[in-house]
C-alpha cells in the first residue's frame, strides 16, 4: 500500500534497490532533476508578472539581462545536472549539439547520458497556461573514459534506464519510472517537498478523450482524417471529447489520469511530424508503456525506432492502449 505521506526523497531511496545499476548514482540523478524542477517552478510561477519584473531581453534592477524562461530552465537544468558529476553528457531543445561533461578530475568516467526539453510548450507561457520539462536517460554505450559520443545518444528508447516529466499546472509536478510503474509527485510549494500524490499510475485501457491539433485536419493522412471522424461518430462510448492544450506534458498527463489518445501526425507540410523522437516523445512513450499503454509512430513501437539524429522528428500517437491500436488499424489501413 503507497505511502500518500512519503516525500520524492524518502521515495527514491526506498525504491533504489530496484535499480538494476549502481542505485545511488539515478538516484542522484533524480535528485537533480528535482532541484532545478523547483527552481524552474518558481520562476514559472512568476511569468505573469512580467511586465512588472520586466521581460526577456530586459536589464532587471540588478543590471542582470533577463533571460526567456525555456532559456533560462535550460541553464537551471544543465548546471544542476553538471554539479552531481553523475552525466558524461547532456542533448537539450535548446541546443544545437550535445554536450559533453568531463566529471571529476576531468577523467570522462560519468556513466549516463540525459536529453531534455526544459520548457516544452513554452508558448503557454504568455497565456498562463501549463508548461512542462521532459527528460531521458540512458547509460552510456561509448567507454568511460573517453569523452561521450553522439552514439550515447542516438539509442533507441526502449534502452531508457529512466524517463519523465515535470508539469508546471495549477500544481507542479514530477511524473518519473525507472522501469517499475510510473509514480507522480506533487509539490508543496510553501516547504518545498515533493508528496507521493500518485502512486502506480495506470493509463485506462480505453479512454474517451482525443487530443488532436484539429487546425491541421486538412493536411492530415487519409488514415487519421478517417479516425478523427471516427472518434467523433454516435456509437458506444462514441463521440469522445475533444480535449487539446497544445503543450504535450498537460495533455498526455490529463489522458495518463482520465485515459485518452494524444495525436501529433504527420502532415502535407511536415511529413515528420512536429514532435522530437528523443527528448518529446521517448521519454513519454517510456511512461506510457510503463503504465500499460502505447506509442506508435502509427506504423509501429515508438520505443523500436533507432534515432539517426539528435533533432529528429517522428509522428506521435500516444495513449490508452486500445486507443491507439485503434488509429494504427486506420492509418494501415491507408
Ligand atoms: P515546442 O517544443 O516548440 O514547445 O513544441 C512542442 C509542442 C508540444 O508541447 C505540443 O503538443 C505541440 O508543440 C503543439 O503544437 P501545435 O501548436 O502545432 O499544435
Ligand atoms: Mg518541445
Amino acid at each position: 500500500m503507497a505511502n500518500r505521506n512519503q516525500t520524492l526523497g524518502e521515495f527514491i531511496i526506498e525504491n533504489q534497490t530496484e535499480f538494476k545499476y549502481s542505485s545511488g548514482e539515478l538516484s542522484r540523478l533524480i535528485n537533480s532533476i528535482r532541484l532545478a524542477a523547483k527552481v524552474v517552478h518558481h520562476e514559472v510561477s512568476k511569468a505573469g508578472l512580467v511586465d512588472i519584473l520586466g521581460a526577456a531581453g530586459d536589464t532587471n534592477i540588478q543590471g542582470e539581462d533577463q533571460q526567456k524562461l525555456d532559456v533560462y530552465a535550460n541553464d537551471i537544468f544543465i548546471k544542476t545536472l553538471i554539479n552531481r558529476e553523475i552525466v558524461c553528457g547532456i542533448a537539450s531543445e535548446e541546443e544545437d549539439d550535445f554536450i559533453t561533461v568531463k566529471g571529476r578530475n576531468e577523467k570522462n568516467d560519468n556513466k549516463y547520458v540525459v536529453l531534455m526539453d526544459p520548457l516544452d510548450g513554452s508558448s503557454n507561457i504568455d497565456v498562463n497556461v501549463s508548461v512542462g520539462t521532459i527528460f531521458s536517460i540512458y547509460r552510456r554505450v561509448s567507454p568511460e573514459g573517453t569523452p561521450a559520443t553522439i552514439e550515447d545518444f542516438l539509442q533507441p528508447g526502449h534502452k531508457q534506464v529512466a524517463a519523465g516529466y515535470i508539469v508546471y499546472g495549477t500544481s507542479t509536478m514530477i511524473v518519473y519510472s525507472t522501469g517499475h510503474g510510473v509514480n507522480g509527485f506533487t509539490l508543496n510549494p510553501a516547504i518545498g517537498t515533493y508528496y507521493l500524490s500518485h502512486p502506480n499510475m495506470q493509463l485506462p485501457e480505453d479512454g474517451n478523450i482525443y487530443s488532436v491539433n484539429e487546425g491541421n485536419y486538412v493536411h492530415f493522412p487519409q488514415g487519421v482524417k478517417n479516425y478523427i471522424k471516427y472518434c467523433q461518430q454516435e456509437e458506444g462510448n462514441r463521440p469522445y471529447t475533444s480535449r487539446y492544450i497544445g503543450s504535450l506534458v498537460s495533455d498526455f498527463h490529463r489522458n495518463l489520469i482520465k485515459g485518452g489518445i494524444y495525436l501529433y501526425p504527420s502532415t502535407s507540410k511536415d511529413p515528420k511530424g512536429k514532435l522530437r523522437l528523443l527528448y518529446e516523445c521517448n521519454p513519454i512513450a517510456y511512461l506510457a508503456e510503463q503504465a500499460g499503454g502505447l506509442a506508435s509512430d502509427g506504423y509501429g513501437r515508438i520505443l523500436d525506432i533507432k534515432p539517426t539524429e539528435l533533432h529528429q522528428r517522428v509522428p506521435f500517437y500516444c495513449g490508452s492502449k486500445n486507443m491507439v491500436l485503434k488509429a494504427e488499424e486506420f492509418m494501415q489501413k491507408k
